[in-house]
């Protein structure tokens, strides 16, 4: 295990709540279908697509989990319009998985794959940044079966849908392609500062034609 490194994340202009949001106590279970039975020897997280070396990349769960631990402080914004304010997330920095399985120089998109086929796309800078991160604890205790367990996505800086929950790898994409909800009415980018909630608001050059 490397030097545990901390992150913040604080909202722009000091405002706290992205337009159109409101504060949720708890912590509720947002998510489309089952929850998966998390099954340790036959789990792996695989890295495809335009890798630089063109292979293949996979860890197991032993594996994965032995990767250098950070945290990022970090709200959580769902697009049905509540968020929770201040968690603080622990679990491998994608930068870190970037840094070890790196995209190739044409590389603009990551689609991250998750249980049963879900998938969201996003863009590779919002990938790599410092604040994104493969999740398996919130606030230092293990995240549960519900909430994502053994490994959710967080990207801090756009709506929740883009953090697939039981996140089972990454494939670096040199076009952008619709994940599963951008490809059923949710905006292809997702940002809440900009209230990027629906595919109809899209404007030329946010993503893919539907
Ligand atoms: N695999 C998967 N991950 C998912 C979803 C989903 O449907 N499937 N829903 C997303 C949405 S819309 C939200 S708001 C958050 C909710 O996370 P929570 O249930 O831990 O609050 O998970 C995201 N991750
Ligand atoms: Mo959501």
């Amino acid at each position: 295990m490397g030097q545990p490194e901390s992150r913040e994340y604080r909202a722009p202009q000091g405002s706290e709540l992205p337009p159109g949001q409101r504060l949720q106590r708890g912590w509720p279970v947002t998510h489309y279908g089952p929850v998966p039975k998390f099954k340790p020897d036959r789990w792996e997280f695989r890295v495809f697509g335009a890798t630089a070396d063109g292979d293949k990349h996979c860890w197991n769960h032993e594996e994965f989990t032995a990767l250098p631990f950070a945290t990022v402080v970090a709200d959580l914004h769902c697009v049905t319009k509540f968020s929770m304010l201040g968690a603080e997330w622990g679990g491998v920095a994608a930068g870190t998985v970037a840094a070890l399985a790196p995209p190739a120089p044409a590389v603009s998109h990551v689609m991250v794959w998750a249980e049963y086929g879900f998938s969201a796309n996003l863009p590779l800078a919002d990938f790599v940044s410092d604040r994104t991160i493969f999740a398996t604890h919130k606030d230092g205790e293990l995240l549960t079966a519900e909430h994502g367990f053994p490994l959710r996505l967080v990207v801090p800086q756009l709506y929740a849908w883009k953090g697939p929950k039981w996140v089972r790898g990454i494939e670096y994409m040199t076009a952008d392609r619709r994940g599963f909800w951008e490809e059923r009415g949710y905006h292809n980018v997702g940002d809440p500062w900009k209230e990027q909630r629906y595919s109809y608001q899209e404007e030329p050059g946010d993503g893919p034609e539907l």
